[in-house]
């Protein structure tokens, strides 16, 4: 089953955000396989980030990851990655439908509260370099539920 990296920014951390948004996952049924409560330093940041270091937000964008703790977590379901950018909204909260995540928590592109992968390859890359440790095994009882 294809799975998501997401991570709560520290902006969402400090507005108190988290439980809303783990909420919004788990209602739409997409399954919980890795949390993890961290700061990172400059240097993770800049990996995970690595795509993007030649942008003029590059240093804006690391300082704001590094500025606190954030909640780094892998989803599970079917679609997760696209569903999973389509609950988040678009990259500027300005041009993020109301709904969706960024359209209902975020004002400024760089305090954007959440990142989601954006495709099934970075997810992979992006779960490797989070949760190297690997990530738990287990099934919902509910899937019979939720997936026909
Ligand atoms: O995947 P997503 O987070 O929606 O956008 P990216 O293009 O990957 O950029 C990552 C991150 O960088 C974005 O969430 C906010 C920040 N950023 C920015 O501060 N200014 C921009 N013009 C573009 C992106
Ligand atoms: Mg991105």
């Amino acid at each position: 089953m294809e799975q998501t990296f997401i991570m709560i920014k520290p902006d969402g951390v400090q507005r108190g955000l988290v439980g809303e948004i783990i909420g919004r996952f788990e209602k739409k049924g997409f399954t919980l396989k890795g949390l993890k409560f961290i700061t990172v330093d400059r240097h993770f940041a800049e990996q995970h980030y690595a795509d993007l270091s030649a942008k003029p937000f590059f240093n804006g964008l690391v300082e704001y990851i590094i500025s606190g703790p954030v909640t780094a977590m892998v989803w599970e379901g079917k679609n997760v990655v696209t569903t999973g950018r389509k609950i988040i909204g678009a990259t500027n909260p300005a041009d993020s439908a109301p709904g969706t995540i960024r359209g209902d928590y975020a004002i400024d592109i760089g305090r954007n509260v959440i990142h989601g992968s954006d495709s099934v390859e970075s997810a992979k890359k992006e779960i490797a370099l989070w949760f190297p440790e690997g990530i738990a095994e287990w099934r919902s009882s509910v899937h019979q539920w939720i997936y026909e």
